[in-house]
């Protein structure tokens, strides 16, 4: 291999590297950390409720604004875990390295609110306390059950410093602006170190 192609391969290399995010879903059981993935990644919403078995991980490309304002291709690997207990020795690998997160409730259901205080804290204890972060209240849908008022997750977004976004899985809304801002938000977050 002569030296400029070898130059080449790796200038291609080292920009691909640094244009991978890893990006984590965390958030209560049954809160739609999976549908909101499944929702932003074009396939089909579904109704039952599959519980998650240890780690997904879907690659997907979008397109958002640098620190120039100019338009630049990002990768975000999005990194789904379940969320029940017995999977608590995966923390440690899903956690580590992330470069962003999404913090999901359900504003049906108060304890998964009260619950992103913990996960949050988990995070933090794996060192991503200076991790860009959005706060999602998801199933926007359900009007008539929502419990968590917006002055509720107006006051957590603010403490946590988290945008934040109420999405639906189901009818798509705003899930797609909340994944933009995270990917956003990373790939700034990298162009400043
Ligand atoms: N109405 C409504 N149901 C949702 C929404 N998102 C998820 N669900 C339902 O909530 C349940 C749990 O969703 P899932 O994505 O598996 O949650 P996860 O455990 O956090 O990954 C499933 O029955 C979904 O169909 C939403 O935005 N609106
Ligand atoms: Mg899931």
């Amino acid at each position: 291999m002569n030296d400029k192609k070898k130059s080449d391969e790796e200038l291609v290399f080292h920009e691909r590297q640094e244009m991978i995010y890893k990006i984590i879903v965390i958030g209560d059981p049954a809160v739609g950390k999976t549908s909101l993935l499944t929702n932003f990644c074009g396939d089909k919403f579904k109704y039952e409720y599959e519980p998650t078995v240890g780690v997904n991980i879907t690659k997907q490309k979008i397109t958002v604004k640098n620190d120039m304002g100019k338009d630049t291709d990002i990768y975000l690997m999005i990194w789904d875990i379940a969320g029940q207990p017995q999977f608590y020795m995966l923390h440690r690998p899903y956690f580590n390295g992330a470069d962003g997160m999404i913090l999901v409730y359900d504003v049906t259901r108060s304890s998964s609110f009260s619950n992103v205080n913990n996960w949050y804290s988990t995070a933090v204890k794996y060192g991503l306390s200076g991790v860009p972060r959005v706060l999602i209240g998801n199933k926007i849908d359900l009007k008539d059950e929502k419990k968590i008022i917006l002055p509720m997750a107006e006051h957590l977004s603010q403490k946590l410093n988290a945008p934040f976004f109420e999405t639906s899985a189901l009818t798509g809304e705003s899930v797609a602006e909340m994944f933009f801002k995270i990917g956003e938000l990373t790939l700034l977050s990298k162009l400043q170190e």
